[in-house]
């Protein structure tokens, strides 16, 4: 398996060609995962989230451009909402990052959402093992903050940077919504415009509220992506929060919780495929019984699964 080792070596044409099978479920791929995932575990994955437009990208592109004086490589994946594919220079444009696809140490990736809440879809999940694998040291997702992808990052990410710009209006409200738990550090973005102090303020005293007084709370930090201000202190924030996130176990805890989310997640799919394949002409004659109002669909359910059992 060629293809496994060149992404094993960081080829990048290759981890963009597994990514594409991943997307396509095409033949194998299963097994190829299988064969990468020990070499996985080693980068660290950061999610950003915030509404669109608030300058992710442009805060993603600042933020590689410092991990890579420090030598790090860098997997850059953009979930877009709108389309599940995105020609390269169209992405280019979107993610604001033209300049870095020419670097060796970077890799980026626009990716589809799955269905109309925009969940992350599986293949993201994969192509997060596919760039650890491939020697990344960082992987950063950039989600839109709309709708369940949202949630999802806090699955998928080690450490979730929730991006918030002044003036928007919606920003209490975004805090009213219960977003606020995503946040291990809160980006006020476009500090340049009018409303950056207040907004600070107000983040903070709302996670003053769901505190305890000597707990742990979020950063927030203020910057403005197009100046490169404030994101020499946003990186130094992410060490320290992963430092704290290691310290105290944190990150491990993590993890398992997503492993084992995974693994159900699985087991579920799985299980109700076969059992909805196995049992395909018993389900269709329950359901005439339940049509004629001969059984119920619970206890429709509980013979299927007497059965299964
Ligand atoms: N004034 C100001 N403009 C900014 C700042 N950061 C980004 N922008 C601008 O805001 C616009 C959107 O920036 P992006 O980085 O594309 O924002 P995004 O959140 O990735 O956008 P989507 O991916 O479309 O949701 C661009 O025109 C940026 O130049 C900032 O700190 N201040
Ligand atoms: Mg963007």
């Amino acid at each position: 398996m060629d293809i496994i080792q060149s992404v094993l070596n960081g080829d990048k044409r290759s981890i963009a060609k597994l990514i594409t099978l991943v997307e396509e479920k095409s033949d194998d791929f299963i097994n190829i995962l299988k064969k990468i995932y020990k070499y996985t575990g080693r980068a660290i994955t950061i999610g950003i989230t915030g509404a669109p437009g608030s300058g992710k990208s442009s805060l993603v592109n600042k933020l590689t451009r410092i991990l890579r004086t420090q030598n790090k490589k860098v997997g850059i994946i953009a979930v877009d909402p709108t389309s599940p594919f995105t020609g390269g220079a169209i992405l280019g444009d979107r993610i604001r990052m033209q300049d870095l696809t020419l670097d060796e140490g970077v890799f980026i990736r626009s990716m589809g959402t799955r269905g109309a809440l925009g969940g992350l879809s599986r293949a993201c999940y994969d192509a997060v093992k596919i760039l650890d694998a491939s020697g990344m040291d960082y992987i950063i997702i950039e989600t839109v903050g709309v709708g369940q992808s949202e949630i999802d990052i806090v699955k998928l990410a080690d450490i979730v940077l929730l991006v918030m710009v002044p003036g928007m209006g919606d920003d209490v409200q975004a805090i009213k919504a219960g977003i606020m738990e995503i946040g291990d550090i809160f980006v006020v973005n476009k500090s340049d415009k009018d409303g950056a102090d207040r907004l600070v303020t107000e983040i903070e005293m709302t996670l003053d509220l769901g505190s305890s007084k000597n707990s742990w709370k979020p950063p927030v930090i203020k910057t403005i992506a197009t100046e490169n201000y404030g994101i020499v202190e946003l990186s130094e924030n992410i060490e320290k929060v992963l430092k704290h996130m290691m310290q105290d176990d944190l990150l491990n805890v993590k993890r398992k919780s997503r492993i084992k989310q995974e693994i159900i997640s699985l087991l579920t799919e799985t299980l109700i495929e076969n059992i909805i394949f196995r049992y395909s002409e018993k389900i269709d004659m329950l359901i005439e019984k339940v049509l004629e109002r001969q059984i119920d669909p619970y206890s429709a359910m509980e013979i299927i699964i007497s059965d299964v059992k």
